[in-house]
């Protein structure tokens, strides 16, 4: 969100620099305590704190020394405000891509866009219009091969150039029996789930939209990554890339090179040359 963190994942192994999604207007966000580890994952209802997108135009610049693309995310609580959002940013040369965040459900009275079908058609008709640079949209979790079906009826009929799948698995709820109590404040303690409780649901919709869209839309898996090979297991499954949030927030920058250390470790050890040889290549029971 800040600065100094946009600077460290700079100094670090990670390959892209990726805002945190950003609004018109700075948000302080949802009352703390807004996130939690838990035993398995991590709940959270941060509630979209952001420095407003200027800052994160502002920061380009600076991010420039290293080297590496800079994304910003972009999760307006409007269509006005997406596309007022995107055309302003898009004149930054040091900004590399958007990530149109759809999927937050943590915005108290929002429901979460990619969950309509309508609006997500709506809001990538316009947006798409406006930006001549890569764009690429972060969705929510779907479960039933009829949303799937739907959804990249929609994405395949759009020039983007990735998904992000998946965000947080929303609104659940995570309680301490011994104080009786929800484990963070906003909405009653419902809050997005994510870490190892949501790596099935992430490969699934990886694997789902692998099967469904064009191939020149670039899948970046998301959902539970903590070794190499959780990251090896959604290349499997038609990823081209891997964005870490759990995994990061409990042990910082220092994730990024131990990921890379270990997914390179287990590529040799299954002898692969290259990433097409197992991109996608997951196989199935047959008999
Ligand atoms: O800030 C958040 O509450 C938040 C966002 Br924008 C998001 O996209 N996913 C999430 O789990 N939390």
């Amino acid at each position: 969100m800040t600065i100094d963190e946009l600077t460290s994942l700079g100094e670090s192994q990670s390959s892209v620099i990726l805002s945190k999604s950003c609004t018109l207007l700075p948000r302080e966000g949802n009352p703390e305590p807004r996130y939690c580890d838990l035993p398995h994952g991590s709940i959270n209802s941060m509630g979209l704190p952001n420095l407003g997108y200027q800052k994160y135009g502002e920061f380009a610049p600076l991010l420039k020394k290293y080297n590496k693309p800079y994304f910003v995310s972009v999760s307006g609580l409007s269509l006005a405000d997406n596309i007022k959002i995107i055309s302003d940013l898009s004149d930054i040369q040091e900004i590399a891509a958007f990530e149109l965040n759809l999927s937050c459900p943590n915005v108290i009275g929002k429901p979460q866009v990619g969950y309509d079908f309508n609006q997500t058609r709506q809001v990538l008709g316009e947006v798409m219009r406006i930006t001549k640079k890569p764009l690429g949209v972060k969705l929510p979790p779907y479960f039933d091969f009829a949303h799937f079906e739907e959804m990249a009826k929609i994405l395949n009929n759009h020039k983007i150039s990735f998904v992000s799948c998946i965000n947080s698995l929303g609104n659940g709820l995570f309680i301490d029996a011994d104080s009786e109590k929800a484990v963070i404040k906003p909405k009653g303690g419902f809050g997005g789930l994510g870490g190892e409780y949501v790596k099935p649901t992430a490969l699934a919709n990886v694997r789902k939209f692998y099967e469904l869209l064009r191939k020149d839309i670039a899948i970046i898996g998301v959902g539970g990554i903590a070794t190499g090979r959780d990251a090896f297991e959604f290349l499997l499954c038609g990823a081209s890339a891997a964005q870490v949030g759990t995994a990061y927030q409990q042990q910082g920058t220092a994730v990024f090179a131990r990921l890379e250390k270990e997914f390179a470790a287990f590529l040799e050890k299954k002898g692969c040359h290259s990433l097409d040889e197992v991109k996608g290549k997951l196989k199935t029971i047959n008999n």
